[in-house]
């Protein structure tokens, strides 16, 4: 593996440094699919309560609880119902998913299977970034493997009234577009049409793929659930807080000495983090960093403790998010990299709706002329009007993430915005310095 994992819980990444760690014969041979052989004793629903009583909450950004969202799902009216897994990772920093896919795909396929048999679908499908083609393939000889073995395909058990429980999984490679990380534009995609987020309600708990009850999870959500079925729901819930049970994957990233992937329980903090990283890139200072990604409220030093957990980072005025922890040290120029970020939410909109199409153009221009230091003394006010227009007010999500850096940015580093007026950032934080992002 190129990635470098350390580990204070190793669940997910227990088995990445083992040799072939992707191969069924491997994943087995630590005890992979014994939580698949248990649910199958079990009755649907208990697998289903089981899974909400752990406090297993979404790992792809919002926490919403997993075994909440599957209790959603209306009564069997003898149609089909679907799993979707959602593995189009593409918020800038976060890149978890990806080495999980790639590490140990048979974890996901063991979730999606004790998934499916929990919410009595048949057909699951994992939708991937397709410039992903080494994950794709990947995922496509484990389920293959998974198939031969008898894991996956017809009979793989049967209910506990003892009907067969058939499964069929499809992995779909995506073309590239962050907007189908959105759960409703996936499933647009899915079925072969623009990816554009659907208006909620109905949820896809209710109307989802081909308008059927659909449970879209991320990938990381299903790969945690093998563990709590076979090891139960009081070894996940030892690990992390009340109200943000179990472990996690933290990706580190930017200035540290060994960034990488770290599992630890939630609650962690971003001092440990960044001390089990190696601590700053030559002995610099932090400047600022985000708890889950661009689209989080960056924070700063004075954030160092706090736990990463939902409850805490929320209080913080930040969201955990996908745990994408990127670091800057104070080479970097704040409106430099929010910039950056803005070309990125500009050119990702899906320009469904006029408040994210138009204002994110908008905020790139005014942004990009602030790190040219050609702003103009009223920009500050007007990225802030912009962004407030946008915040709230936006078809989907994605026009919040646009306007959220550029506000926490300009709430913690206000002065390097005005110095924008007179100064190119470049002038002030040398490229070279500061490379890393
Ligand atoms: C049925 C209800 N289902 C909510 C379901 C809903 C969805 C889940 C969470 O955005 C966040 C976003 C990004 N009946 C329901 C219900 N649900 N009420 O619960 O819903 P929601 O709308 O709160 O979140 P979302 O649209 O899934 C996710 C943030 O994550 N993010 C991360 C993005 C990056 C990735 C990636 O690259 N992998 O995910 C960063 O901040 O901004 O706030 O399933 O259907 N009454
Ligand atoms: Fe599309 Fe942006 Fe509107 Fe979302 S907020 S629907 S990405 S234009």
């Amino acid at each position: 593996m190129s990635y470098r994992v350390d580990r204070l819980a190793p669940v997910l990444s227990d088995l990445w440094d083992v040799d072939r760690s992707w191969t069924l014969d491997v994943y087995r041979d630590h005890g992979g699919y014994q939580g698949l052989e248990r649910a199958l004793t079990m009755a649907p629903e208990d697998v289903v309560a089981e899974v909400k009583a752990s406090g297993l909450r979404g790992r792809g950004g919002a926490g919403f609880p997993t075994g909440l969202k599957w209790s959603f799902l209306p009564a069997p009216d003898g149609g089909p119902r679907y799993l979707v897994v959602n593995a189009d990772e593409s918020e800038p920093g976060t890149c978890k998913d990806i080495p999980l896919m790639l590490a140990n795909p048979h974890s996901l396929i063991e979730g999606v299977a004790i998934t499916s048999y929990a919410i009595g679908g048949h057909h699951a499908f994992i939708y991937l970034r397709g410039e992903t083609v080494h994950v794709y393939r990947r995922l496509l000889k484990a389920v293959r493997e998974a198939r031969e073995a008898g894991l996956i395909g017809r009979g793989v058990g049967r209910t506990a009234d003892g009907t067969p429980f058939d499964l069929e999984v499809t992995v779909h490679a995506g073309a590239g577009a962050y907007i189908c990380g959105e759960e409703t534009a996936l499933l647009d995609s899915l079925e072969g049409l623009r990816g554009q987020p659907r208006l909620k309600p109905p949820f896809p708990a209710v109307a989802g793929l081909y308008a059927r009850p659909t449970v879209v999870n991320n990938v990381e959500s299903i790969a945690s659930v093998p563990g709590i079925i076979r090891n139960g729901v009081d070894w996940f819930t030892a690990m992390g807080t009340e109200k943000s049970a179990g472990h996690g994957l933290f990706s580190v990233s930017g200035h540290v000495r060994n960034p990488g992937q770290f599992e630890a329980p939630l609650g962690i903090t971003m001092r440990e983090l960044i001390d089990m990283a190696g601590g700053m890139r030559d002995g610099r200072r932090l400047k600022f960093w985000t708890p889950g990604g661009s689209s989080t409220p960056i924070l700063t030093d004075a954030e160092l403790d706090v736990p990463l957990d939902y409850e805490s980072v929320g209080a913080a005025g930040s969201m955990l998010a996908t745990r994408a922890l990127m670091v800057f040290d104070d080479t970097t120029s704040v409106v430099r990299v929010i910039a950056r970020w803005t070309d990125f939410y500009q050119h990702e909109s899906c320009g469904k709706c006029t408040p994210c199409r138009e204002g994110t153009f908008w905020m790139k221009q005014v942004m990009h002329r602030l790190e040219a230091g050609q702003g103009k003394q009223s920009d500050i006010d007007l990225l802030l009007d912009v962004s407030a227009n946008i915040a709230g007010r936006s078809f989907c999500a994605l026009g919040d993430a646009a306007a959220t850096p550029i506000q926490s940015g300009i709430k913690h580093f206000r002065d390097e915005f005005e110095a924008g007026t007179r100064t190119p950032a470049w002038e002030l934080f040398p490229y070279e310095a500061s490379a890393v992002f």
